[in-house]
């Protein structure tokens, strides 16, 4: 009998320890009796109480909602966190947003033990609107979704509750994220029938007091489709008329609603132009509706057209001219690159281009792109490269971070979206380390001047644990694994050559679709002579929709950076490299280097076993495995295709193809849950 209780006994710390990534990076012990007053109380205050009454391992909290002048700088979302740990702590802010904030990063400094001394902490946000864009459709399944089913229960709703909305909306406002378009951009037009508008109440519900306002995805011809009308001409005033009466009863049940997200003549989409009206024009027949509810349109500027010579090229010429045509209740939402998510991709022009007009990033956080959640990608460098660009609109330090954040247009609307990689997967991601992508987004989104690696370090110790001998090689890989995806799926400025539809293998000779800019082939451009889309001056001349000195950077085969030079040039096979490589060799050598690096993730994450909880370990474990095995399916694809046009051998000191090219080509996947 005591054999078996010691063996019982012996057991429970590694029982104990048992993880299934379910409580994200809100993993602080939770059984403090921390004393918080507060001078409000409110449902966003009692989080902010509760949170730190069972959280918080110091002395008194005191929470201050204050009107004074000292504060009004501080904005809607900021906060200040003065005193000390031991002797108590006051955090003040104008709004109880505010003061819910500062409460969550009060929490965040002491779970990643960087409390010493006094406290004198001042933070602001730099974007108004920080939100997730959810691609989930009515039935439950998710566009471009790789952790599971939808969180949203649309069968069961209004009358079960479902537990997890409620950490959905707190994780959120533990990172900051305040804003979340709950459909699909490819909408149904159901989402705003009666009976699902009060399924919608009920998650706004439950979001509110973590400061997280609930938006819709429309479709543009919901007048027609669901009201019945002749047709959905933004012009028409019977049409104006539906949508001011839907919208009244929107904020009957959801007063503080956020407003509209809509994807217009893209993609097959319906949208003004079906009517021969501008995208103003149905952009600010939606703003007329909200904008008496404060309610915003976010309009989505991801556009491009079967007949157009260069896909990259589309949204600069449709929404260029319409700057400055716009209510002033509406932004246009950008995707960070001109093509679509892609691993790597310059950005996008209209940033900088429409200076009248407030213009949004979006960023995917699902990894379409990248390996769904199978691979390991750590995104906050690709985010950071995007907003860090400098667009050169204003002379240098023109970046996209400070042309969208009000800080060299005053906007009266600052906001920034990312693509959710949420379901219902108990670890909500898939990818253990996927959660990092939700948790990155939602930092930066705050605050954009944080470091990639102050982020990774931030979640590693929330996430997993603060162990250096942990933290250190788990950042490395983190901080690298961007740039490997990239080096073993599209190095050198490559892109879209992925499978049709899935968007997960590599088909790059894939070279027929009912449009020409759905084909691999389109965009690698591979021939005898060599590979890349000619983007210069004398190819589709995509370059001078950039300022100068960007177009003149981008325009020369040598000034080009070599990470973007197969999105710019058609570059001849012999090309010198700037390490007196040829284009071939070098290519070979990063598809090469991209395989051995997640060998060395492997190597890394296999010493790791004592420090993280088995459970863990053996998810990330066995998904580094399939990393490995696709990034060699990549190499092997990518290069011994393009060697059919190079016709000249693969380096002889690299790893040699371990498949036929054949074979390669008849690889059709069924995989879970994508579209
Ligand atoms: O990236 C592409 C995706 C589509 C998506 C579209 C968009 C929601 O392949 O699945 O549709 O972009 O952003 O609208």
């Amino acid at each position: 009998m005591c054999r078996v209780i010691c063996l019982f006994l012996l057991l429970l710390p590694s029982l104990s320890k048992a993880e299934d990534g379910s409580r994200l990076w809100l993993r602080g012990k939770t059984d403090y009796h921390a004393i918080v007053s507060s001078n409000r109380k409110s449902p966003v205050i009692d989080v902010a109480v509760q949170e730190l009454q069972t959280q918080w391992a110091g002395g008194k909290v005191q929470l201050v909602v204050s009107s004074g002048k000292a504060f009004e700088n501080l904005g809607k979302d900021g906060f200040m966190i003065v005193g000390n740990k031991d002797s108590g702590v006051t955090i003040q802010a104008l709004t109880e947003h505010g003061v819910l904030y500062g409460a969550y990063h009060l929490l965040r400094l002491q779970q990643t033990g960087a409390i010493s001394g006094e406290l004198n902490i001042t933070e602001t946000p730099k974007y108004a609107i920080r939100m997730l864009n959810h691609w989930d459709n009515l039935n439950g399944s998710i566009e471009r979704g790789y952790a599971g089913r939808s969180l949203w229960k649309w069968e069961q709703l209004p009358d079960t509750i479902s537990p997890r909305y409620k950490e959905y909306a707190r994780a959120n406002a533990s990172v900051g994220i305040n804003g979340t378009v709950l459909n699909n951009v490819n909408a149904s037009p159901n989402i705003l029938k009666d009976d699902y508008l009060r399924k919608v109440k009920i998650l706004a519900d439950i979001f509110r007091p973590y400061g997280v306002k609930v938006y819709l995805s429309v479709n543009f011809s919901t007048p027609s489709v669901l009201g019945g009308l002749a047709d959905s001409d933004p012009l028409s005033p019977a049409v104006l008329q539906w949508w001011k009466d839907k919208v009244k009863e929107i904020y009957q049940l959801i007063p503080d609603f956020g407003g509209f997200l809509v994807k217009a003549n893209s993609e097959g989409q319906p949208g003004p132009h079906d009517y021969g009206r501008t995208h103003a024009e149905g952009a600010n027949m939606l703003a007329t509706a909200l904008k008496p509810y404060h309610g915003i349109v976010i309009w989505r500027a991801f556009v491009y057209a079967p007949n157009s010579d260069d896909r990259a090229k589309q949204a600069y010429h449709e929404f260029v001219p319409l700057d400055g045509k716009f209510m002033d209740n509406v932004i246009i939402q950008v995707k960070n690159g001109p093509v679509d998510f892609q691993p790597r991709e310059p950005f996008t022009p209209l940033f900088g281009a429409m200076r009248k007009t407030p213009l949004m990033v979006e960023f995917q956080i699902t990894q379409e792109y990248l390996g769904f959640s199978n691979h390991l990608a750590y995104l906050a460098p690709l985010f950071k490269e995007c907003l860090d660009s400098d667009t050169y609109c204003n002379g240098a330090g023109s970046t996209v971070a400070k042309l969208t954040d009000g800080t060299l247009t005053p906007n009266p609307l600052t906001a920034i979206a990312g693509v959710a990689n949420t379901g219902e997967d108990t670890n909500w991601t898939g990818h253990h380390f996927a959660q990092a992508n939700w948790y990155c987004f939602g930092r930066l989104a705050w605050n954009h001047s944080l470091t990639s690696e102050q982020i990774a370090d931030e979640w590693i110790r929330m996430t997993f644990t603060p162990d250096e001998s942990f933290v250190k090689p788990v950042k490395e890989m983190m901080l690298t694994s961007r740039e490997t995806v990239v080096d073993y799926m599209m190095p050198l400025g490559l892109h879209h050559i992925f499978a049709e539809g899935h968007h997960y293998g590599p088909q790059p000779w894939h070279e027929k679709a009912s449009r020409e800019d759905w084909t691999a082939r389109y965009y690698h451009k591979a021939d005898a002579s060599g590979i890349g889309f000619d983007r210069t001056t004398s190819g589709s001349n995509a370059v001078s929709q950039y300022f100068p000195p960007l177009n003149e950077t981008f325009n020369s085969l040598s000034a080009c950076p070599e990470n973007l030079l197969l999105w710019f040039h058609h570059v001849s096979w012999n090309h010198k490299m700037k390490n007196g490589r040829s284009l071939w060799d070098e290519l070979c050598y990063k598809y090469d280097a991209g395989v051995q690096q997640v060998r060395e993730y492997q190597k890394m994450w296999d010493r790791m076993e004592k420090y993280t909880d088995a459970e863990r370990f053996q998810h990330v474990q066995s998904r580094l495995k399939i990393q490995s095995r696709d990034a060699v399916w990549w190499k092997d694809a990518c290069l011994l295709y393009f060697q059919t046009f190079s016709n000249q051998p693969i380096p002889y000191n690299i790893e040699r193809p371990v498949h036929e090219l054949d074979d390669l080509k008849q690889i059709r996947l069924n995989l879970r849950n994508t579209n």
